[in-house]
């Protein structure tokens, strides 16, 4: 009688231990899963914060290289603009058809020189005396034409050319129509001119000149006035 009872409660429990092993094993591999997957959460959480860390370092790189560029850049351009009253000039030795030398200077953010005073054809001159130059008969074009109607002379803006504010050569504008069957209808200062103020011929548009571009002082990308 003890005997069966015995061997009945030894069974008993050897049931309940076969029950508990696989549920220690599930455990086990629960435990095992939870280390595995906070592992992989813990390795992409930091994987995450490095890559942050390059991209913030690469932004500031990137940024860094733009502002060096670009200070480079206005610099090379402030040193190329000439500043004088409100406004800034640029003295371009890049030869060009008068409408080729309005757009260059229209990329540049300005526009062909408009004269408005007496003051400032005396600052031009004087730039135009002092310029280097491969030949002294150097020309640049100003923003006045006759283009529309002849003899109408009107500046880029639209503005017509005051009759007080005229600095013509001896003998010009004169239209000669030697060199080309359209004549003159575009004007530059020429060096050949430049022992007083009168400076100022009217030539083939589709000659290829030097120019002068100018721009309202304080519209440039710089801080700077002229860049
Ligand atoms: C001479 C003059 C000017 C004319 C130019 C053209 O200098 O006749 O009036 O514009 O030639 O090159
Ligand atoms: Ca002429």
């Amino acid at each position: 009688m003890l005997m069966r009872f015995s061997s009945k409660c030894s069974s008993g429990e050897a049931a309940a231990f076969q029950h508990e092993k696989p549920n220690r094993k599930s455990n086990l591999l629960l435990w095992a899963l939870l280390a595995a997957a906070l592992i992989i959460v813990y390795r992409l959480a930091f994987d995450k914060i490095r890559t942050n860390k390059t991209l913030q370092t690469l932004k500031e790189e990137n940024e860094a290289l733009r502002k060096h560029i670009s200070d480079h850049f206005c610099l090379k351009l402030d040193r190329n603009w000439e500043k004088h009253g409100d406004k800034c000039y640029y003295f371009s030795n890049i030869s060009l058809f008068w409408k080729g030398s309005r757009s260059f200077c229209e990329d540049l953010g300005a526009d062909l020189v408009k004269i408005d005073s007496r003051e400032e054809q005396e600052f031009l001159v004087e730039k135009v005396k002092n310029f280097v130059m491969d030949t002294i008969l150097g020309s640049f074009w100003i923003g006045l034409t006759d283009s529309e109607v002849e003899g109408n002379w009107t500046w880029v803006d639209g503005s017509p050319l005051d009759s007080r504010m005229k600095f013509w050569l001896e003998g010009e504008p004169n239209n000669a129509a030697g060199r080309s069957v359209s004549g003159e209808d575009c004007v530059a200062i020429v060096k050949r001119g430049v022992e007083d103020l009168n400076t100022w011929n009217d030539d083939t548009c589709s000659f290829a000149h030097k120019s002068i571009c100018e721009k309202p002082a304080g519209t440039g990308p710089s801080s700077s006035a002229c860049g």
